[in-house]
């Protein structure tokens, strides 16, 4: 199996900050044409506690490697102006690394791909996510490591659908094994809908040490704060209060993070 680093840059050249909880956004995301909101909205709750979140977006990584400039020349943003080809490369190219398609499914819907929809039994996941650690190992650890430059408190892993299912095992296993104190946590929507199946089965625990589920950007914080070492001097908390209302909509991206997604494609103009 090819090894990921020497296949998808780039190495992080960006100085280390220092960081409170570490967000993985894993690929392939269904979320393929804008830097990931949840995490982002969960970044200003935290900055708004005093703590620093960090994103690291991988998904935009994979797909800046495989990106078709030519796809992207039209004047449409978002979905209706995506690199369908590059996005769909990116992600054959991943679910090949995954080495399931050897292994027989548990069932498969008419048309379906049955490693996005991660139709496997979960030893059958686990055990391909222990084949694939030692080539994924160094340019994970490189990725983590570059954004926190101390052990965060929290590693979360955010799973907006199956299809990141597999890299996102691979973040938890690399950030136990260089962070052993780190909190492991995982959430986003693919886990809130199987937060009770999830919560039913023993093996859970080999996932991670919590989860989060829904929008849960108060249980984030309060988590963050629980965990929290004691003795951490910390800056008063940079965000503005919390507008009225039960949800919070604000997102946060670091110029670290919006650097992967280059320029807009085109830039508003009136015409007549
Ligand atoms: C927008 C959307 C899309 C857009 C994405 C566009 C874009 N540029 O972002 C499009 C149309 C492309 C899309 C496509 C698909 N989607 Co869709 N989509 C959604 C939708 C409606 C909203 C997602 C969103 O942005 N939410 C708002 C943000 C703020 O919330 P969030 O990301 O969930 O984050 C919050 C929490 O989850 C949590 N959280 C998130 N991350 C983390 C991490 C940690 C550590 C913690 C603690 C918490 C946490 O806190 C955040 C803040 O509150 C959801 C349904 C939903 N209500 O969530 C479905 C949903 C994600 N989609 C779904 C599906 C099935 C698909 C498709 C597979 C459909 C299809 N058959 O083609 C495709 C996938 C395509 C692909 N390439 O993989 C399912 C996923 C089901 C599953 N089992 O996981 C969902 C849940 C809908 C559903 N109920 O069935 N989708």
């Amino acid at each position: 199996m090819a090894s990921p680093r020497a296949d998808w840059s780039p190495s992080p050249d960006t100085p280390s900050s220092p960081c409170d909880a570490l967000i993985v956004v894993p690929p392939p995301s269904p979320s393929d044409t804008n830097p990931p909101l949840g995490p982002a909205i969960l970044a200003t709750a935290a900055a708004r506690g005093g703590f620093r979140v960090e994103v690291l977006d991988l998904n935009i990584l994979l797909l800046r490697r495989f990106a078709r400039q030519a796809d992207r020349a039209g004047p449409t943003l978002g979905d209706h102006g995506k690199d369908r080809s590059g996005v769909s490369a990116a992600a054959r190219w991943l679910f090949t690394q995954t080495g399931l398609y050897d292994t027989p499914p548990l069932h498969l819907p008419d048309t379906a791909d049955p490693v996005a929809g991660m139709h496997y039994p979960l030893e059958a996941v686990t055990a391909a996510v222990s084949g694939a650690v030692g080539s994924w190992r160094e340019w994970l650890e490189q990725q983590l490591r570059a954004c926190c430059d101390r052990p965060p408190t929290m590693v979360g892993v955010s799973l907006m659908g199956p299809s990141q299912v597999f890299v996102g095992l691979l973040v938890l296993r690399v950030a136990k094994a260089i962070w052993p104190g780190t909190t492991t946590v995982l959430g986003g929507s693919h886990v809130t809908l199987l937060a009770d199946e999830i919560e039913r089965d023993q093996r859970r625990s080999v996932l991670a040490d919590l989860m989060l589920t829904g929008h849960c950007e108060d249980d984030f914080v309060t988590t963050l704060a629980d965990l929290d070492p004691p003795g951490v001097q910390r800056p008063p908390a940079p965000a503005p209060d919390r507008p009225e209302g039960p949800f919070e909509y604000l997102p946060t991206f670091s110029e670290r993070q919006l650097a992967h997604c280059g320029p807009s494609p085109r830039h508003c103009s009136r015409s007549r």
